[in-house]
């Protein structure tokens, strides 16, 4: 199918581009694209070149998908080489996106026409790479390398209008965008041969080289360790102290360097996985959401006043429900307080946090739900409790309204059975702060109606989450491998590790807090209430609980917490309590690489997720890797549980878990048979198709 279609307006040629679904560069729209402009300079009928799109995008940007194989000629910068150097003028008609690659055909182009809603950018650093079709050498020719670095090193876009100010495009159109690109176009012919915009030199002065190397020096302090981050600064100071082509070869043998790197393998993983993962078996476009117009939270602690957070954010009405006035009143005010921070960083202003206020109903009683389209409970994390209020909602919801809980573990099974409505009720799980993480587990228990799951992923969407259909068993996906980890937290404990050594090496891996300050933080009473309630023991976190220490709010927990620390110290207590307990069990301690502890951390996590995918309970690999990344801060550039465990390889993985089982005697650390068979078969998770 011909990607490129040319018509004409007059004696401007206009090429259109068409690639759907976003007009991604792949192989086929370079040479289409390159054909184009060939015939069209060679025209001696055609004085100039519009180059259009159609769709929501005008371009996406290279094919994140052709990366990483033989790249099929031509490859882009010659492309753009042809764009550039073309003896007739080439106008962009920028209707949608212009990022990556996208934005880089609009830099070689001669003059740029934008629609208001159009969004300009290079988010090259987001995949783990940098612009490698001249973005680092044309955009500081064109707007200044102290405005130009910025962009690039956040990677985020610019609005039409922003581009019109910093000189990235040339003008700003509402209604026929053709027409008016067209017009440009006629302009620069009139002017004889079109000026390069690598020409354009008058951008690139001494004021905006220091104004650079100020960033520079400055994202050099707080990225020092993101390789990509490092090239960008090479590329553009060599639009500085380079010729245009030394520039840009430059730039290309940087950007070759970073693609295969195994950061931007797994950041380019991370990308198509969380697409992924919103195709959902048998949820398809035929399934049509309910309409959520107005929403009720049952519970004003600090989950339900986080989701009811999410709903103002997104502007929805939302009721907050308690047992009492006082405690509603209490939720009501710490989300107020919440806000606050906020408007106090200056990222909300006041008016806006009245705007919210205004749409969160403080209410008592359930009865506060009835007009509710959606009611998500988010109460005690105890059964009794939760099929107590279900079965109270079903008397007073209206029919056809959504009953999800945000349990973080409880059998949505169980809780549907409390009602007379079972197809309406599934898990809608949120992560802690609810208004911040961006992961949303979407239960589905067995019998759930299939529009109630279409609604909960179109709201999850709404809210701004990253919605993941998962299904119904203990603790879902990520908490239940986050018991693992917990496990396994434990057992180095014992085995001889210390907690400032188990949570360096998970710090040192990219994780932002290690398991024991993190249960500091929550609160060790948590974990310890919901073992007792399952009959389970751990010695070590149980000693410490029966000693009151429950973390931050006690003042220690597995670290002591002077007035006004910032961060946990060594508890000489609590590493003689461990000692203890190892001579009771009888372990000889010893001493463990961080290697060996990060091992001994995530092998069962990802045991766990073989066991996940083998129940269906998942339905891709790539799925739990979005879980561990939108809702546990499993560091990005290492792309998720299932994604690493490839990256080391599983049949090292089933290696070093039948050593653990060994040692340990602890069956549950014998490789899940997806495991083996995988890891004998020398493939990875991401052979496995969707179930
Ligand atoms: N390559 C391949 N496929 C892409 C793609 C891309 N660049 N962008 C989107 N898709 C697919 C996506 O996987 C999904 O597929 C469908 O299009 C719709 O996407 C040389 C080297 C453009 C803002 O980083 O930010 O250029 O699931 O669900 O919400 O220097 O997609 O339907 O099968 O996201 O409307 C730089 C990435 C590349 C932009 C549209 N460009 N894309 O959002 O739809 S590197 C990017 C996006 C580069 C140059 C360098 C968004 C979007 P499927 P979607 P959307």
């Amino acid at each position: 199918m011909q990607t490129v279609r040319i018509a004409r307006q007059g004696s401007v040629a206009v090429a259109t581009i068409d690639n759907p679904p976003v007009n991604a560069l792949g192989a086929a729209l370079r040479r289409d694209l390159a054909t184009a402009v060939t015939e069209v300079m060679a025209d001696p009928e055609v004085e100039a070149l519009v180059l259009a799109a159609a769709g929501r995008a005008f371009i996406a940007g290279a094919d994140i998908s052709e990366f990483g194989k033989p790249l099929a000629q031509p490859i882009l910068p010659e492309v753009l080489d042809l764009i550039e150097n073309a003896a007739k003028p080439v106008v962009a008609a920028i209707q949608g996106v212009a990022l990556g690659g996208g934005l880089e055909v609009a830099l070689a182009c001669h003059g740029r026409v934008a629609l208001p809603a159009a969004k300009l950018g290079l988010p090259e650093i987001k995949l783990g790479i940098i612009p490698g079709a001249g973005g680092t050498q044309r955009l500081p020719r064109l707007i200044g390398a102290a405005k130009a670095f910025p962009m690039m090193l956040s990677g985020e876009p610019v609005a039409a209008q922003k581009a019109l100010d910093l000189g990235l495009v040339d003008r700003v159109v509402e209604g026929d965008l053709v027409a008016a690109a067209v017009a440009l176009a006629q302009e620069l012919a009139a002017k004889g041969r079109p000026r390069k915009t690598g020409e354009i030199a008058e951008k690139l002065t001494q004021a905006d080289r220091e104004a650079f190397e100020a960033l520079a020096k400055d994202a050099t302090a707080k990225s020092g360790d993101m390789p990509n981050a490092m090239a960008l600064i090479e590329a553009v100071r060599g639009a500085f102290t380079l010729p245009l082509a030394e520039g840009l070869a430059h730039e290309r043998a940087l950007f070759a360097r970073l693609v295969v790197d195994e950061r931007s393998k797994a950041l380019r993983h991370a990308f198509f996985a969380e697409r992924e993962a919103a195709k959902v078996p048998g949820i398809d476009d035929s399934v049509k959401p309910r309409p959520i117009a107005r929403a009720a939270v049952i519970g004003a602690g600090t989950m339900g006043g986080g989701i009811a957070m999410c709903f103002a954010n997104a502007g929805i009405p939302v009721t907050l429900i308690e047992t009492s006035q006082e405690q509603v009143e209490k939720g009501h005010a710490r989300i107020r307080d919440t806000y606050g921070f906020s408007v106090k960083r200056g990222s909300m202003t006041e008016a806006t946090r009245e705007q919210r206020m205004a749409l969160i109903t403080p209410a008592v009683g359930i009865a506060a739900a009835a007009e509710a389209d959606i009611v998500i409970e988010a109460a005690f994390e105890e059964m009794g409790v939760k099929r107590e209020i279900f079965g109270a909602l079903d008397k007073v919801a209206k029919p056809g309204a959504v009953l999800a809980s945000n349990t973080s573990y409880l059998d949505l099974t169980e809780i549907a059975a409390a009602t007379t409505r079972p197809a309406d009720v599934l898990g809608m799980h949120f992560f802690s702060p609810a208004n911040v993480m961006k992961l949303l587990e979407i239960v589905r228990p067995e019998g759930v109606a299939a529009d109630v799951v279409a609604t909960a992923i179109a709201l999850g969407r709404r809210l701004g989450k990253v919605p993941v259909v998962v299904g119904n068993c203990f603790g879902f996906v990520g908490n239940r491998m986050l018991e693992q980890r917990t496990r396994a937290a434990e057992r180095l404990l014992v085995a001889g590790a210390l907690p400032h050594e188990v949570d360096a090496a998970l710090t040192g891996f990219g994780f932002k807090m290690g398991p024991f300050a993190m249960s500091d933080l929550a609160g060790n009473d948590i974990g310890w209430r919901s073992r007792k309630s399952r009959g389970k023991t751990a010695a070590v976190a149980d000693a410490i609980c029966e000693r009151g220490w429950f973390g931050q709010k006690t003042g220690r927990g597995y670290y002591l917490y002077p007035e006004g620390a910032r961060a946990g110290q060594r508890d000489p207590e609590v590493e003689a309590l461990i000692a203890d307990v190892s001579a009771k069990e009888g372990v000889a301690r010893r001493s463990f690489t961080s290697e060996e502890i990060l091992a001994r951390l995530l092998d069962p996590m990802v045991n766990e997720g073989a066991r996940i995918l083998e129940e269906g309970i998942a339905a891709r690999s790539g799925d739990i890797d979005i879980v561990w990344l939108t809702g546990y801060n499993w560091p990005a550039w290492r792309g998720g549980p299932m994604h690493w465990a490839e990256a080391v390889g599983l049949d090292v993985i089933v290696r070093r878990l039948e050593e653990q089982a060994a040692e340990s005697g602890d069956a549950s650390l014998e490789p899940a048979p997806l495991l083996r068979r995988l890891a004998a078969e020398g493939k990875g998770f991401s052979a496995l198709k969707a179930a």
